[in-house]
């Protein structure tokens, strides 16, 4: 195999940045525009393979932080590799532990090495480094792995953005020298902060080192929108044309949309499952908590447009009644409708795309959804 993964362009579009493609992965080919399913700890909650793909969802995320600590890597790699593990035989991407140890605060303390921290299971002593997160994902098996990258805080301060992008930087190449399989593409990770010089530094950077695609991270940790739009607008023109751009941990319509008019091509959150467990589910008019008690007698599905099982069977007053009785069942459906209401809404931007019509589109798509809403 020389490329384990390939991005074919099918349609630029001719006003914006917005792209129609098909990644090829060695676990089958999913179209872009694509939102990931998160399933951090190989599996994504409630959610069974099968009605994964029933829905259509070409790829995953997983995620290196916590199958490190559980249930390790070593036995990851017995069963077989993860898609064997986790009975998924659809595309794996996993996240490089980065972030998620970051996000420990006092539980970690950072070096150019890489990072000490304490499990958060059991509290013992751990340390992940560009070497070791790359072992495991070579271990985990997944298509991609992410390269070991600082998130730039926000509000983070010039110099300290600075400093953590240039490691950044030296940390991605540590990556791409540990890389050992072939069937395997390793991401790199533009970070830069919010300054638009250390974004283009950043990309600049890992461009050289010539990735088979990027990630874009250090987004939607807690910066106004316009500000992540403005920055995505500084990225996503420096990285090549004919790789994917994935921006990581961002999955609410309205991120989707403007970061697929800005060029981004792969994205990922833990939201629409997140709070589907919650009782929210997620509609073109923005957030319906069908836990609320104005649904105790409504007997129309959560969204009367949408294809997926729960709104082509249950009723919100039946749902809701799950949910108060606290049956399991509840948050299976509304896991089911979010996660099939983005994939749908990917597949029917990326139509909009490749028909030219993809302003138009957006332009519909703000006609209904709440502006103050994320
Ligand atoms: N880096 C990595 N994973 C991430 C992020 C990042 O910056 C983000 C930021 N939104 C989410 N997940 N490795
Ligand atoms: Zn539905």
């Amino acid at each position: 195999m020389t490329d384990a993964i390939r991005y074919e362009l099918v349609k630029q579009c001719a006003h914006t940045g917005a792209r129609a493609g098909i990644l090829h992965t060695p676990h089958g080919s999913f179209n872009t525009p694509m939102f990931m399913p998160v399933g951090t700890q190989a599996t994504v909650k409630a959610m069974s393979p099968r009605e994964l793909t029933e829905m259509g969802a070409g790829i995953i995320l997983s995620n290196t932080y916590h199958l490190f600590l559980r249930p390790g890597h070593e036995l990851v790699a017995e069963a077989g590799g993860l898609h064997k593990f986790m009975g998924w035989d659809r595309g794996i991407l996993t996240d490089s532990g980065g972030f998620q140890v970051f996000s420990l605060g006092d539980l970690r303390k950072i070096s150019e090495e890489g990072v000490a921290f304490r499990s958060h299971i059991d509290g013992s002593r751990q340390f992940l480094s560009p070497e070791i997160a790359t072992q495991v994902q070579n271990a985990l098996g997944s298509d991609i792995l992410m390269a070991f990258d600082e998130c730039v805080p926000y509000p983070a301060e010039y110099d300290y953005a600075k400093r953590s992008t240039e490691r950044t930087t030296r940390w991605a190449e540590r990556c791409l020298k540990a890389h050992s399989r072939a069937d395997q593409g390793l991401f790199g990770i533009v970070q830069g902060g919010m300054y638009k010089d250390l974004r283009a530094q950043s990309a600049a950077e890992l461009t050289s080192l010539d990735f088979p695609g990027y990630g874009i991270g250090g987004l939607s940790v807690g910066e106004p929108k316009h500000l992540m739009y403005e920055m995505l607008e500084h990225t996503t023109p420096r990285l090549p044309t004919n790789k994917p751009r994935y921006l990581m941990g961002v999955g609410t319509a309205d991120c989707l949309v403007e970061g697929v008019m800005r060029g981004v091509d792969m994205f990922d959150c833990v939201f629409p499952t997140r709070v589907a467990r919650n009782g929210t589910t997620m509609t073109k008019n923005g957030r319906l908590v069908v836990k609320n008690a104005e649904f105790a007698r409504d007997l129309r599905p959560i969204d009367p447009d949408c294809g997926c099982y729960a709104c082509q069977n249950f009723s919100r007053a039946y749902i809701r009644h799950l949910f108060k009785a606290d049956e399991i069942f509840g948050l299976r459906l509304t896991t089911i409708h979010n996660l099939y209401h983005l994939l749908d809404f990917m597949r029917r931007m990326r139509q909009a795309i490749i028909e030219d019509r993809f302003l138009a589109f957006r332009e519909e798509f703000w006609e209904y959804y709440p502006k103050e809403e994320n």
